[in-house]
């Protein structure tokens, strides 16, 4: 199916974007379902735009957190778990900020542009606070314990430098993997759209899942047209089954 066997002892890397949880019901970010109430996300998605109406920005996450909160992980995201389980060499280097891939039950991951379960001060204090899927919005704290000001998403918004360990991580990985896998992504938010180059330079065999083409196609050794949540679990499937 991918054009090449997948081996036991294959350092295997997934590299995901929205589209992997799309069929969890996460809209995506430059799907026709990528708007939220008129506003163009990367709009909202903004220090400038925290800085100038940080309640309106507040608003849109709990927004989200309660929309995703309502998603689940669908049979990409398990599938990969499973691999992972099944004790396979697997690592996840996500975009996505839904903390679909922690739910599903993958261990292994990098999430490069945070994750949306996460809050910290908006004026710098150390520390993350930590809720879950389960928080009611009136129950999200809003303030820094340290220092009162507004707590913010532990996320990376558009105009932010990524976390420098996130980088070394996934660059680590991605020089050291044998068959990488890139999931659901439009391959245009940079660095994270670069990411895959380490990997196809460092010698790596890589396999695109999407609903259509994009510029990552041409990197590609096959891009497989369709929905991850099926194509994913057919992938894996003989893996699981052999064990
Ligand atoms: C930075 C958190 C240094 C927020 C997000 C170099 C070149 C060009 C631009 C830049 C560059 N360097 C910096 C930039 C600017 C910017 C950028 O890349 N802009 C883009 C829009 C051009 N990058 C940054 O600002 C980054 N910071 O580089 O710091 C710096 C600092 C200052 C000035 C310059 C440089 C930070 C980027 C992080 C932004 N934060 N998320 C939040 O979510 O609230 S990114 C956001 O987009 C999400 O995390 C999302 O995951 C991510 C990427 O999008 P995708 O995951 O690819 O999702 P998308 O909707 O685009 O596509 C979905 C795909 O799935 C599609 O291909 C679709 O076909 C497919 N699909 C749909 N359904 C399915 C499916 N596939 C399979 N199965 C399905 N069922």
């Amino acid at each position: 199916m991918i054009g090449r066997e997948i081996r036991r002892d294959d350092r295997i890397t997934i590299l995901s974007g929205a589209g992997i949880s799309a069929e969890s019901g996460v809209p995506t970010f430059r799907g026709e379902d990528g708007l939220w109430k008129g506003y163009d996300a990367t709009q909202l998605a903004t220090p400038e735009a925290f800085a100038s109406d940080p309640e309106k920005v507040l608003e849109w996450y709990i927004w989200r957190r309660k929309m995703i909160a309502d998603c689940s992980p669908n049979p990409a995201h398990e599938a990969i778990a499973a691999l992972e389980d099944a004790g396979y060499d697997v690592a996840v280097i996500t975009q996505n900020i839904d903390n679909l891939h922690r739910r599903s039950g993958s261990k292994t991951i990098v999430e490069l542009h945070g994750n949306i379960f996460k809050l910290r001060c908006s004026g710098g204090c150390r520390g993350i606070t930590q809720i879950s899927e389960t928080t009611a919005p009136e129950d999200v704290p809003r303030d820094c314990p340290t220092c009162g000001r507004l707590l913010r998403p532990h996320i990376v918004w558009f105009g932010e430098f990524l976390d420098p360990d996130d980088i070394v991580a996934a660059q680590h990985r991605l020089s050291n993997t044998d068959l990488l896998f890139i999931v659901g992504t439009s391959g245009v938010v940079h660095p994270a759209a670069g990411l895959g180059y380490i990997a196809k330079e460092a010698g790596a065999y890589v396999v695109e899942i999407n609903i259509g083409y994009t510029p990552l196609s041409d990197m590609a050794d096959v891009t497989l047209l369709g929905p991850a949540g099926q194509i994913l679990p057919k992938i894996f499937a003989p893996l699981l089954k052999a064990q």
